[in-house]
């Protein structure tokens, strides 16, 4: 396993001569970071990371996940000497069509773990995979899981963003003694130095959050090698290993001069001379620079028919298990299929005329008995988002114990989404996460990650309008719906909506919208839920046709004169208000719309059906009206929403003073 210590600067300055002559080449790009990290990733990858080589979605394999994005250069080299890259593509670096994107895009088969990018996220990924690690061994029994460690890396920036904050204190106290962070600490960022913004004792820091952790040379291979065997024999604790690593290692500028620890090596190409003299410098060929020495491809070989041993013993391990526990060995390949998992749905049982938030917790409460490998979580809301419905029939994570399913995240929104992400790029679980609606806003750089990485990850946001009332406007959403249904006209990658937002109009339509969310095993979905109770749809509603997105219900009219348009809560004052409009014989249809996204991907004739053309429409909604805009058009008639922040005032009072009332729906149809 110890590989001689000169082989291993040669594979690491192997990485810096890639990383740097990508960058080059594609005259754009971030040499110093990667030039800098190389060492700890060469370590990892030749003497600990366990994989199958054949098998990349082996589901027992260590993970690695980089939170710097803009080190891109060096996972590619790294990957590159493990065979999943070739030297041509490292040469296409940031090119159209090329894999070797600008920053790297999750993609398992190819050793990426996860999107990276917006700095702080990576890390947090990491540990949310490391809880679902955790989980998975405790749920399933499979001793793989136990085996299984997490790498993560992160860099100046990644420390810097709050959400380190919120991460250390969830691996902290659950005590994920099988996540094993880097910490690339080289005082340089982009801009500055770090001193010039940073001055806290970062190692002091993570110890008073619960974490051991060690000081090293990062450049150096035999203190990276002990430290990396320390982290993983570390109990009961995460670990940290801050290694002070040199920014540019081997650079060298135009004149010969060294061109270490420099800004500049941040993120641009190293440039003309400078860039052929660190080449050299490194002991590579500037006219030639895309190779591999054949030292370091001994050493890779090497370890490849070593981690053929290791994998042997694990899949003997894993028939054992397989062997003692079929049922449970068949479970576990359902949860990493990534099928939605079955459920009866008739089991839920929903109060009348609830609120959709309680309908979500009824709905909850049977997954929580019927889809054990759920894992819901709070952000300190569990009794105000309903989420313990799912509480109720399990209980919390803690340190050392994780046969329970739900994960109190603590009040940290960005940090809950981050670990849901890490669990779900894990895989074998189905997060889930709640909180108010109005601190989506917290959560959004994650959803947008989610979205671009496709994972089925629910969003749970409940107390979804000004009708939280006396709170006042600090705590009413008003154009967080209309930011959400941004990411439903976006499309992913995949040519899908990238994400799937659903908000239903009242208790059935809810389990109907909860359906929906489970069934999408695509994107991830969010349901927005009321805090206030709702007057049920009409006797005899078909909540199945939610699944179209939008649709006529029940007690509509046909041949209207009017089609009233809404989602959620304001489905039912439309009801009201079509009630007093057929008192003066105003024929009325009334359209609930949980998502306009999904609608939109409905035959045009079903759409002109639910939506004719020509016939007056109001819409109304508790957001801005730009919500509705699309449904109804300017010339055909008019939407009433909200178009500031909202007011402190019980509900009802704000419903008057607002117009979200019957009368006003037949006073602004009157005179449409
Ligand atoms: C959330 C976020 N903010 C800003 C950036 C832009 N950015 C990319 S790298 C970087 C500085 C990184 O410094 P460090 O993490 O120390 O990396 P190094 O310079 O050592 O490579 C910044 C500000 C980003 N990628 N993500
Ligand atoms: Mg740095």
């Amino acid at each position: 396993m110890s590989n001689s210590i000169q082989v291993l600067n040669h594979a690491a300055d192997n990485i810096r001569i890639l990383a740097a002559s990508m960058v080059e080449k594609a005259k754009s790009g971030h040499p110093g970071g990667a030039m800098g990290g190389a060492d700890f990733i060469n370590v990892l990858y030749s003497e600990f990371l366990q994989y199958d080589p054949e098998k990349p979605e082996w589901v027992g394999r260590d993970r690695f996940f980089l939170d710097p994005g803009h080190m891109a250069p060096m996972l590619y080299s790294q990957l590159a000497l493990i065979g999943k890259f070739t030297l041509d593509e490292l040469a296409q670096l940031r090119q159209w069509g090329s894999p070797t994107t600008g920053h790297p895009e999750f993609e398992v088969a190819r050793g990426i773990e996860n999107t990276s990018g917006p700095l702080g996220q990576g890390h947090v990924f990491a540990i949310g995979a490391a809880i679902a690690a955790k989980f998975l061994a405790a749920h399933t029994g499979n001793p793989t899981f136990s085996k299984e460690t997490v790498y993560a890396y992160i860099s100046d920036g990644g420390i810097e963003e709050e959400i380190s904050q919120g991460g250390a204190r969830i691996a902290g106290i659950l005590g994920l003694d099988n996540l094993v962070m880097f910490y690339d600490s080289n005082d340089i960022q982009l801009s500055t130095e770090t001193k010039e913004v940073m001055n806290e004792d970062t190692a002091a820091k993570y110890r008073a959050l619960g974490w051991e952790v060690k000081t090293i040379n990062g450049n150096d291979a035999a203190q990276i090698r002990e430290a990396i065997q320390w982290a993983k024999d570390v109990q009961g604790k995460p670990a940290l290993i801050i290694g002070k690593c040199i920014m540019g290692k081997g650079a060298r500028k135009d004149d010969g001069s060294s061109y270490e620890a420099n800004c500049k090596t941040h993120g641009a190409p190293l440039g003309g001379d400078a860039y052929r003299n660190t080449i050299k410098n490194l002991g590579g060929d500037p006219d030639a620079p895309f190779q591999i020495f054949d030292d370091v491809k001994e050493m890779y070989a090497k370890r490849a028919a070593e981690l053929k041993d290791i994998c042997a013993a694990r899949y003997t391990e894993e028939a054992a298990w397989a062997a003692a526990n079929p049922d449970k060995a068949v479970q576990q390949a359902e949860w990493f299929s990534g099928a939605a998992p079955k459920v009866d749905w008739s089991a839920v049982q929903q109060k009348a005329n609830d609120a959709t938030r309680s309908a979500s917790a009824a709905v909850l409460s049977v997954l929580a008995e019927q889809v054990p490998n759920m894992i819901c979580a709070s952000a300190d809301l569990s009794n105000s988002d309903k989420t313990d419905g799912f509480l109720k029939k399990t209980h919390a994570f803690t340190a050392g114990d994780f046969s329970g399913a739900f994960f109190q995240a603590g009040v940290a929104e960005l940090t809950m989404a981050c670990c849901c992400i890490g669990m779900a790029l894990h895989g074998g679980v189905i997060p889930a996460c709640g909180t108010f609606f109005v601190f989506s806003d917290y959560m959004k750089p994650a959803v947008r990650m989610a979205a671009l990485m496709e994972l089925p990850v629910k969003f749970i946001w409940t107390h979804d309008a000004f009708r939280v009332g006396e709170d006042g406007p600090t705590h009413e959403p008003v154009e967080q719906e209309a930011q959400i249904r941004l990411m439903e006209k976006l499309q992913n990658h995949s040519g899908k909506n990238s994400m799937l937002v659903l908000r239903p109009a009242d208790a059935k339509e809810t389990t109907a919208a909860w359906k929906l969310a489970m069934e999408n095993t695509t994107t991830p979905s969010a349901l927005i839920l009321s805090r206030q109770n709702i007057a049920d749809l009409p006797e005899g509603n078909d909540y199945s046709q939610a699944a179209k997105g939008a649709y006529i219900v029940a007690g509509s009219d046909a041949n209207p004169d009017v089609v009233l348009v809404a989602s959620g809560s304001e489905v039912s004052t439309l009801v009201a208000g079509a009630e007093l409009l057929r008192k003066d014989g105003i024929k009325c249809s009334i359209v609930s719309v949980p998502s306009e996204g999904l609608f939109r991907t409905q035959p045009a004739d079903y759409q002109a059906k639910v939506l004719p053309a020509g016939v007056k429409k109001f819409g109304l909604t508790a957001g801005l009206p730009v919500n509705l805009e699309g449904l109804v058009p300017r010339n055909e008639g008019k939407v009433w929403g909200l178009s500031s922040f909202g007011f402190s005032a019980p509900y009802k009072v704000l419903d008057e003073k607002l117009g979200f009332t019957a009368e006003n729906v037949y006073n602004q149809v009157k005179s449409l």
